[in-house]
């Protein structure tokens, strides 16, 4: 019998800056965009005083202010929460070897082999989590991936909830069919149409039915999810498509020599890391996001795969040549793509690899998190 556990931090951006900024406690803090509501962007993230007045992920900010408009509005600061993710994740390989990062504030742990019960392990990650980076997750834990994914939704914030297959009829099939993981808006429509709104009337519907509608592959996902059956795997190792470095000015700067300085800088780490897991790459590409926060990009691709970092660094200051320098610039990055495992590759390295490396859900192969949450 597998143990899956899934955690999943609470509010995470809107946690993070109540957590740097204590007297948000217990406002509405809502982060987004340039965290201005009368400019353009969407709500990253709502506390959870903030949800009360209906403030939503993915909702304009300006439909978030009309709802709530005594709240305190943020930018995002992804530089941050991703720090604070990797040392959630840290704290969570600590627990056990078998983790499957699913994205920036959640992950599945296999703790099929560790002693104590499922209560008494899920509060030592919890405690760990608030001890060493002051933050609180909800943990969900079941025989499988799907039931964990659900359990640590049910009792947010501060949530831990054991779900047992007996249990999916009773706690499951009541929710809407969108709280199904792999069940985004296009599913729900399609759903919809056949008289089906919640998962427990997707799990009475014949499978052909749900085939003959939605596809062999998704049509037999959903008849088995809406039972609480999956039996995928962790994923615990990803491939990279590309592999990148960037880093954002401490004050934005306006002359080629400085710009040129960072790059191959960047370069140098860049290269440092393409040695150590054994990749080399062909395609070179060069960002810039100017003061303004518009970001453009130039690429060029080189005749052959490389791991040598005079290439690398050559390539990369004919893409910077590319881009006019007619206001400030704020970030630099560069990126390597097209990568091979290099000859120098040294064997069974975990590599740690981009964001958009990622197949967005595993190999459930479900829609992503814009389309599914
Ligand atoms: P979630 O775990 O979906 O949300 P959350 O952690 O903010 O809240 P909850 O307590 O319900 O788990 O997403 C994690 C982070 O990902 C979230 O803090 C912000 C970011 N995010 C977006 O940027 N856009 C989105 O549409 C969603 C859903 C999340
Ligand atoms: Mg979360």
């Amino acid at each position: 019998m597998r143990r899956i556990f899934h955690i999943d931090m609470d509010a995470f951006f809107a946690a993070i800056e109540t957590r740097r900024r204590p007297e948000l406690k217990g406002k509405p803090v809502i982060v987004g965009g340039h965290g201005d509501p009368r400019q353009r962007g969407v709500v990253s993230t709502a506390s959870y005083e903030a949800r009360k007045y209906g403030v939503r992920s993915g909702m304009p900010l300006r439909t978030a202010f009309r709802r709530c408009p005594q709240a305190v509005f943020l930018p995002v600061d992804y530089t941050t929460y991703a720090r604070v993710s990797e040392r959630f994740k840290s704290i969570l390989k600590n627990f056990s070897p078998i983790m499957e990062d699913v994205g920036i504030d959640e992950a599945f742990l296999d703790m099929s082999q560790a002693p104590g019960s499922s209560e008494e392990v899920a509060d030592a990650i919890k405690r760990r989590i608030k001890e060493e980076i002051g933050l609180t997750c909800s943990i969900g834990i079941a025989t499988n991936k799907l039931l964990a994914k659900m359990a640590s939704d049910l009792q947010k914030p501060d949530g831990r909830t054991i779900l047992r297959e007996a249990d999916v009829p009773r706690r499951i099939w009541p929710l809407p069919v969108r709280k199904l993981w792999g069940v985004g808006p296009k599913t729900e429509q399609a759903l919809a149409k056949l008289g089906v709104a919640r998962i427990g009337e997707l799990a009475q519907l014949p499978e052909e039915t749900l085939i003959a509608r939605l596809g062999q592959a998704h049509g037999h996902y959903l008849h088995e999810a809406a039972r609480g059956i999956d039996q995928s795997p962790l994923i615990t190792h990803w491939e990279p498509k590309t592999l990148s470095r960037e880093t954002t000015f401490q004050q934005d700067v306006a002359d080629w020599a400085s710009l040129q300085r960072t790059l191959l800088q960047l370069c140098k780490e860049l290269v440092a890391r393409m040695h150590q897991e054994g990749y080399a790459g062909r395609n070179v590409t060069v960002k810039l996001r100017y003061e303004d926060f518009d970001t453009h990009s130039h690429s060029l691709t080189l005749p052959s795969a490389t791991d040598d970092p005079e290439t690398i660094r050559e390539a990369a200051t004919r893409c910077l040549r590319h881009f006019p320098l007619l206001k400030k610039v704020r970030l630099v990055g560069i990126r390597i793509g097209h990568l091979v495992h290099s000859t120098r590759a040294s064997a069974g390295k975990i590599l740690a690899a981009d964001d958009n490396s990622r197949p967005s859900r595993g190999n459930l192969n479900l829609p992503t998190r814009e389309s599914s949450t």
